[in-house]
């Protein structure tokens, strides 16, 4: 091993061996111990564990660089097509596991630790995760980067380095509380910072036209306020393969430390206040998931993410000596949402103003290089800026949106003649009343294809939200329906379930899911559903120690454990799981020795700060859980816990001892979900309504082993048009009117009717989520689950089958549909070179 060339050696045969890179348990203890000691400044004596933790992380982040820098050096030499998928959210989870998985080294690291005296679950747990998302939008962004670099397609995430991330949910009296989330406290040993590919982008001020050097006119904008976004850099390694792409994250800076103009005229503390001001752009998450907060830093987010990454390409194309006219062919800019969509008027402006492009060259670029994912059909998610506030921060990219609408709009006189409504329907600004810009319409004209995430999402939004766009342009529109990646919501999360498999069907799933089918092979075996079943028991006991240890609450190890993990809100209708459990509760009161099979019922997730409705149902959830928990005659058979702080570590932990998933947004209104999938996969059986992705599962497991309740989203639209009365609902049904009148009643709340009085309100009023009209189908598919439940074969066996035909929702399956439906991108492999070469 040499490590410092002799005067006669040219610098590229240095080879950087060997502590660095070496997988044999000896190394890997050495280079642990060489890490905490020059990286940490630590002695074992003194260590904490998180130095212990730092130690190992920068251990495998070594072992992962030769990978890293072998792939960008292939990139950069083949000029590789990319894809670059734009998001504002990257809900990572955390690392460490995810990468001994993937480098295959997770059983030797293990042993290494062991032999050092530290237990690596220990310091799995004290990773931090980066919270940089809400929920299922920024997973299946995190979820597509794992496929991505599995299937060897060159690709780059582009995102919002968040100094705060969602916030940390604790519970107060029954209330969620927030804290804001520090996760860069400890040091984020995963990323590198790249100063030297900073970029600078322009906010502000007004528009001129002027003659240049040659006498031709051209806009010039000149902003009032400059930000700098420094990159920082985040491997994201394949599943044993050589791939490591990159996940590539800004931070907002300003530009000088002090802003000259302020500086000049003696105003030191406005200057410094213009610091904190660019700073703030990267400083927090909006903690809001499916609703758009129409803010002014969030626009200033965007563009800010948005900007600097188009530059970061131009950057890449240049030093590939790629021309900037081949820019659709070099990149696939994927949106995620329309969250980047001012990507669109970005690119336009840089290819005109700052590239000096006519406008239909620009123009046929940008259209060849976006393609847009919807993830909602919620009106209040759709995003729109009124116009003031987008012309105010961004005057430039207003006259060039101004520009294409006044394109598009001739585009669709000449298909459509004669159909004034149309135009006004479709326009990219809305005149109603405040005018305002519409990102998802501005999204759909600037791009060349236009994805929902789930078959029925994808057929609504042909037949409603986005149907004159189907008209205009049926070509550009398709389904991917979305997936979720096997190597954490499996082989990290749940090692045991990982073992059974592997002695039966091997380990070819990991990368080819639906070679789970051969565990159909093996569902009449008795001693194989034996092995599922204590598999499960060992699984559920560990979350029954979990929760007595965080809440002091005895779980019985043998109850169903019936689970609702996923964002509050009152579409996905949490309270209309609460209406069950009251139910059962108002059966027992009536009866005590009524025969009932005795069920856990835990729920997680975190409401919006600012969302009243779905933090009322959090307190309910805690205030009924309080009552039925402790009431004797009760005698234990139905416990409910919250589990608070509900987060991509958590779920890990928790998908895994799920039997029951419940899946009950009111049809039509879930555009997906993914968290269905990770449940199914880990073999619980789904409660679920025909919406998002569950009338797929259904398709896959076949009706017998999912239970289906619920209006169709026909029936849906067919109740609300003809007049829907949740009163009449309430009136007819005594059970429903019982549950409701418990809670009307102060019940649950020492006596207080007021407390839950405006749910009550919301579900004898209008209930928009229709929980009235779904409660008996709902409660008797749910007396159905009770029924399945105490014949233990019939269940282990739905059980089995569930996870055996899961293989279309790995996220590996979506990532090779958008390759080769629109993406038209290939697999490049990844040489794993000996030795780095240093160019001197
Ligand atoms: C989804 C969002 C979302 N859809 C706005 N839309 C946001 C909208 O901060 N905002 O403004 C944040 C998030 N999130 C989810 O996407 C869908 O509800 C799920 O059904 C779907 O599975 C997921 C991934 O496609």
């Amino acid at each position: 091993m040499q490590i410092l060339p002799n005067s006669s050696e040219p610098l590229k045969e240095v080879r950087v061996e060997d502590d660095r890179t070496g997988l044999s348990i000896e190394t890997l203890k050495r280079a642990f111990a060489d890490n905490l000691f020059y990286i940490q400044g630590k002695f074992p004596e003194i260590a904490s564990r998180n130095d212990f933790y730092m130690a190992l992380a920068y251990t495998v982040r070594d072992r992962l660089l030769r990978r890293w820098l072998n792939t960008a050096e292939t990139y950069t030499r083949n000029a590789s097509r990319t894809v670059a998928y734009m998001s504002a959210e990257f809900l990572m989870g955390p690392q460490l596991g995810n990468n001994l998985i993937n480098l295959g080294i997770y059983d030797q690291v293990n042993q290494a630790m062991k032999e050092l005296g530290l237990d690596l679950e220990e310091l799995l747990e004290e990773e931090e995760e980066p919270g940089l998302g809400n929920g299922g939008l920024g997973r299946l962004a995190a979820c597509y980067l794992d496929s991505l670099a599995t299937l060897e397609i060159p690709s780059l995430g582009y995102g919002i380095r968040y100094e705060f991330g969602i916030f940390e949910q604790d519970i107060k009296d029954g209330w969620q509380v927030e804290i804001t989330d520090k996760w860069l406290s400890a040091g984020n040993p995963w990323e590198l910072p790249r100063p030297e590919w900073s970029v600078e982008v322009k906010l502000g001020g007004h528009t001129e036209m002027r003659a240049d050097e040659h006498g031709h006119f051209k806009v010039y904008w000149l902003p009032d306020k400059i930000v700098k976004g420094i990159p920082y850099d985040t491997p994201i390694l394949g599943y044993k393969t050589n791939t490591a792409n990159t996940l590539r994250l800004w931070k907002a800076e300003a530009v000088e430390s002090f802003d000259f103009y302020a500086f000049d005229s003696g105003d030191y503390l406005g200057a410094v206040h213009q610091k904190t001001v660019s700073e703030n752009i990267s400083k927090v998450l909006y903690p809001n998931d499916n609703s758009a907060q129409g803010k002014e830093l969030r626009l200033a987010q965007q563009i800010f993410f948005v900007s600097c990454s188009l530059k970061d390409m131009t950057r890449i194309m240049a030093g590939q000596n790629v021309p900037l006219e081949q820019f659709a062919d070099k990149f696939v800019i994927q949106l995620n949402d329309t969250h980047p969509s001012v990507a669109i008027p970005e690119l336009m402006r840089l290819l005109i103003d700052e590239h000096n492009m006519t406008w239909d060259q620009a123009w046929g670029i940008t259209k060849k290089t976006f393609a847009y994912t919807n993830h909602t059909l919620l009106p209040e998610a759709l995003e729109r800026w009124p116009i003031s506030l987008f012309g105010r921060m961004l005057p430039r990219h207003l006259e060039i949106i101004y520009e294409i609408n006044n394109r598009f709009l001739d585009e669709v006189r000449m298909k459509f003649p004669d159909d004034v409504d149309r135009l006004r329907r479709m326009s990219l600004i809305d005149e109603s009343g405040e005018r305002y810009v519409r990102m998802a319409f501005l999204a759909c004209v600037g791009s060349y294809s236009i994805n929902g995430v789930a078959a029925l999402h994808t057929e609504l939004l042909q037949k409603d939200v986005l149907h004159d766009f189907y008209e205009m342009y049926p070509e550009k529109f398709n389904n991917k329906t979305n997936g979720i990646t096997p190597r954490r919501f499996m082989v990290l999360s749940n090692p045991r379930l990982c073992k059974l498999l592997h002695s039966k069907i091997g380990d070819e799933w990991v990368k080819n899911l639906y070679e789970l089918r051969k565990l159909e092979g093996f569902v009449d075996d008795p001693e194989f559903r034996h092995q599922w079943r204590q598999m499960k028991q060992e699984i559920k006991q560990d979350v029954v120690d979990y929760i007595k240890s965080t809440t002091g609450i005895n779980v019985n190890v043998n109850s169903m454990f019936d689970i609702q993990a996923k964002r509050f809100h009152e579409y996905k209708r949490q309270h209309l799981n609460v209406l069950h459990i009251i139910t059962l509760y108002n059966r027992i009161k009536a009866n005590p020795n009524i025969e009932i099979t005795p069920r856990t019922f835990l729920f997680g997730g975190k409401a919006a700060p600012g969302y009243y409705m779905a933090k009322l149902i959090i307190k309910l959830i805690n205030s009924v859980g309080d009552i039925v928990n402790r009431d004797p005659d009760v005698r234990d058979r139905l416990k409910v816990v919250f589990l608070k702080d509900f987060s991509v570590k958590f779920a890990q932990k928790i998908y895994p001892a799920a039997e029951l998933s419940e899946q009950i947004s009111t049809a039509g209104k879930e555009a997906s979900g993914t968290g269905n999938m990770k449940f199914a996969l880990n073999g619980a059986i789904t409660i679920g309504t025909l919406d998002g992705a569950n009338v797929e599962i259904l398709e896959e497991v076949g009706a017998e082993n999912f239970f289906l309740c619920g209006l169709t989203t026909e029936e849906v639209y067919a109740l609300k048009a003809k007049g829907y009365k949740p009163w009449e609902y309430y009136k007819k049904d005594p059970e429903l009117k019982l549950a409701i009148d418990r809670i009307a009643s102060g019940f649950f709340s020492h006596g207080d009717p007021n407390l839950f009085k405006p749910l009550v309100d919301h579900l004898l009023g209008n209930d928009q989520y229709m929980l009235m009209a779904d409660y008996r189908s709902y409660i008797d598919t749910q007396d159905e689950v009770s029924q399945a439940y105490r014949d233990i074969d019939r269940w282990t066996r739905m059980s089995i089958l569930n996870v055996a035909r899961m293989g279309k929702f790995s996220s590996d399956r979506s990532i090779r549909d958008y390759c080769e439906d629109f993406w038209k991108i290939q697999p490049v492999k990844i040489d794993l070179k000996q030795y780095v070469e240093a160019t001197a």
